[in-house]
């Protein structure tokens, strides 16, 4: 019998995911799945070429057309092809997100953000926390690296230990607008890591980790899928629609209907942001007039 190898993270990594609020892991997806996931992508950007407004599935650029598609996002691909569904029950990162919020998790939200060469979207300075707090801390992001992620193309940026802060304002005038004013709240990005790394890498941020995109000024495409997952008894503050939908959601563990509630910051995302269902549109209140990447 051989023997079971174990995809768990070492302790060195839980003490680093502890303190800084974030760890990247090289070589966690297999080559030729990625190739398969990258594939069943393409062949999604190809049914984008159907649309001129984005829908449940595709947040569109604003120079989307049939001949040029531009997708900025994909929407819980993991509902549109069953690879994204292997993906999202991959045994590795299953194992790593145990070793940090425990064996009872579920999918709170999937998301695939692509940069499409020299047009690609920035993503501004925010905390998911901001979007979607819940009763206790273990919550956080997954993002898989389906693209090579280099210094041109659109770097992830994280900054070390912001998790252990406050939830900073993300209004703009009374409304929630999914982004931070640096300048107003005196946030030094100096210190912010720029993250790169070959497809395949993976990189866990807890959700009140401070981060943000790069825009890609390169030749190349830069796709980075995103599984928010939450401990099942981390209750969403925002409350749940559709108690079965919520549960159906489970990735690991039973439904529960105590949650656990912990002496967490909360500002709630409220009144809601003016134009629902994209984080490019909302950000553009904040960042109009003020470029901080
Ligand atoms: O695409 C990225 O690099 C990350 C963007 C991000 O932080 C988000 O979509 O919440």
């Amino acid at each position: 019998m051989g023997l079971k190898m174990s995809h768990s993270l070492h302790k060195k990594q839980i003490r680093e995911y502890n303190k800084n609020g974030y760890l990247i892991i090289e070589d966690v997806i297999d080559q030729n799945f990625l190739k398969e996931l990258n594939l069943a992508t393409d062949i999604m950007i190809k049914d984008a070429k159907s649309i001129s407004k984005s829908n449940d599935q595709f947040d569109l650029g604003s120079n989307h057309s049939k001949s040029n598609p531009s997708v900025r996002r994909i929407k819980q691909p993991q509902k549109h092809n069953e690879v994204f569904k292997k993906l999202l029950f991959y045994p590795s990162i299953i194992e790593k997100v145990i070793s940090l919020i425990g064996k009872n998790f579920r999918l709170h939200n999937g998301k695939m953000n692509l940069k499409s060469p020299s047009a690609g979207d920035l993503v501004d300075w925010h905390q998911d926390w901001a979007f979607y707090p819940h009763s206790n801390d273990d919550v956080l992001a997954v993002g898989i690296m389906l693209d090579d992620m280099t210094l041109e193309n659109g770097t992830v940026l994280f900054i070390p230990e912001s998790h252990k802060g406050e939830v900073y304002d993300h209004h703009y005038n009374g409304y929630f607008a999914g982004a931070i004013d640096i300048e107003k709240n005196k946030i030094d990005t100096r210190n912010a890591r720029e993250i790169v790394g070959k497809a395949g890498t993976i990189t866990i941020h807890h959700a009140r980790l401070l981060h943000a995109s790069k825009p890609n000024m390169s030749k190349f495409n830069r796709r980075f899928l995103l599984w928010e997952f939450a401990a099942n008894d981390a209750w969403p503050l925002m409350g749940i629609n559709n108690y079965e939908d919520f549960n159906n959601k489970i990735i690991s563990g039973d439904a529960v209907n105590m949650p656990r509630l912990a002496n967490v910051p909360v500002r709630m995302p409220l009144p809601a942001a003016l134009s629902q269902g994209s984080i490019f549109e909302n950000q553009k209140a904040i960042t109009k007039n003020k470029r901080t990447l």
